[in-house]
């Protein structure tokens, strides 16, 4: 090859789609090489676009983690799935994802119904291939995959593993178009890290409180002072709906809390490199989900109903 085609800079945006707890945020971690994204084993984890930024040689993938795309019903679910599918629009490329343990089921069906519209290429990805211990049926659910819509490539990968990872990557290096490259070279995501921090928090929040509450709960980071010593004094206010629920978050003598600022802290404090005072405080506010102030700090379009 000459030395220019392969030096010459090149840069694309890639999206990942798929329904709720597909894997997506794993993965987009998993080819960043570094946690940009939270992730949890609920299904919603994900509700405002994420960018990651992944170098290979002279390509710079941008890889966009999007809400999970299912059937909506509440004013936040409808501002998710528009985002999701926004993220998809703004692509270069649109990657599929598909639970390889899940298969054809009628919400990917509905995902690709609607994918039918979407004019940018695509990639099909077959996730947590770990996890099927039956080889064949990977190679049956891509051919019919295949067979319902045309794409690119297929791969099949497991962040759990690592495996198809590194093919998927570079594949995608080759194929994002020439261009300079939108990030520089170091830098893994384009979420402040006020909304990193705040993020952290609600998956430390989501994983400990997973069967109490946690999908009416929100995080925002509310003040972040750098200390003359390097330290970094944050703030962060947990929205609930009710009083009820404000107590299962701060727990008995306020042990839960205690323990979800711990975990979240250290977390933190790597993501920032440095040390972390965080304070968290947590707000009843009713309809907090009814709230545009809230979808603006999300990152969110506000439904209008
Ligand atoms: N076994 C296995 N589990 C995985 C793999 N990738 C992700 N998971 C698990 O699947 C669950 C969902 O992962 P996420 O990355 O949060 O999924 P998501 O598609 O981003 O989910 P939403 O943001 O809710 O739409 C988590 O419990 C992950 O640990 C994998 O390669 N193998
Ligand atoms: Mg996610």
């Amino acid at each position: 090859m000459p030395e220019t085609a392969s030096t010459a800079p090149r840069c694309g945006f890639v999206a990942l789609i798929g329904a709720p707890n597909a894997g997506k945020s794993t993965l987009v971690n998993a080819l960043v090489g570094a946690k940009v994204a939270i992730v949890t084993h609920k299904v919603q984890t994900t509700r405002a676009l994420v960018r990651g930024i992944a170098m290979e040689g002279a390509a710079q993938i941008v890889l966009i983690d999007t809400p999970g795309i299912f059937a909506p019903r509440r004013r936040l679910d409808r501002a998710m799935v528009t985002t999701a599918w926004s993220g998809a629009a703004d692509a270069d490329l649109v990657c599929l994802l598909v639970d390889a343990r899940r298969g054809l089921d009628p919400e990917i069906e509905a995902i690709l119904e609607k994918l039918a519209a979407v004019s940018q290429p695509r990639v099909l990805v077959l996730t947590k291939v770990d996890a099927v211990t039956e080889k064949p049926k990977l190679l049956e659910l891509a051919a019919e995959l295949n067979r319902r819509m045309t794409f690119e490539a297929t791969f099949m990968v497991s962040a759990a593993t690592g495996s198809g990872i590194d093919e998927m990557r570079s594949w995608l290096a080759q194929r994002v178009p020439e261009g300079p490259w939108h990030y520089p070279e170091d830098q893994v995501s384009d979420a402040p890290l006020r909304s990193l921090a705040a993020e952290i928090t609600r998956e430390k929040l989501t994983l400990r409180l997973h069967e109490e509450l946690p999908y009416q709960s929100t995080v925002e980071t509310t003040s972040w002072q750098t200390r003359p010593d390097g330290s970094a004094r944050i703030e962060q206010t947990i929205f609930v709906e009710r009083e009820s629920q404000r107590k299962i978050v701060l727990g008995k003598g306020g042990e839960t809390i205690k323990a979800i600022s711990m975990a979240a802290r250290k977390e933190i404090e790597e993501a920032v490199e440095a040390k972390v005072h965080l304070f968290l405080f947590v707000k009843v506010r009713e309809n907090w989900s009814d709230d545009p102030e809230r979808y603006r700090e999300m990152g969110l379009e506000f439904p209008r109903e």
